[in-house]
């Protein structure tokens, strides 16, 4: 595939790959309120209240859960958004990253 020959067919001409995409982890513990953790789903995963609940439900009772799938950079922003407001409101909660 590509053009190391010149040999550039009509699919693969001038065609940005499709990104990787990385699932967004929240990670359970036993101090973080749940209502900042829904608040924490709402705020930066634009969820509504009932999704909120939902997905912090899954990550206290399974121990941890996907609160989205996007590319990199996007995925990554969003690590640091959640654990920079955690630490500012001192809560121990915990986001991290996967390759999808
Ligand atoms: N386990 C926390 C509690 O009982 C709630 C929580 C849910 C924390 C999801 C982190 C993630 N207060």
């Amino acid at each position: 595939e590509g053009d190391q020959d010149g040999l550039v067919g009509i699919a693969t001409r001038a065609r940005p790959k499709k990104p990787s995409m990385f699932r967004v982890l929240m990670l359970n513990d036993d101090y973080t309120p749940m209502e900042f953790v829904v608040m924490v789903l709402k705020r930066f995963f634009h969820m509504d209240l009932e999704q909120a609940t939902r997905v912090m439900l899954h990550v206290h009772q399974r121990g941890v859960g996907v609160c989205g799938v996007f590319p990199y950079e996007i995925a990554e922003t969003k690590v640091n958004q959640v654990m920079d407001f955690a630490k500012q409101n001192q809560h121990p909660l915990r986001c991290t990253l996967e390759k999808a």
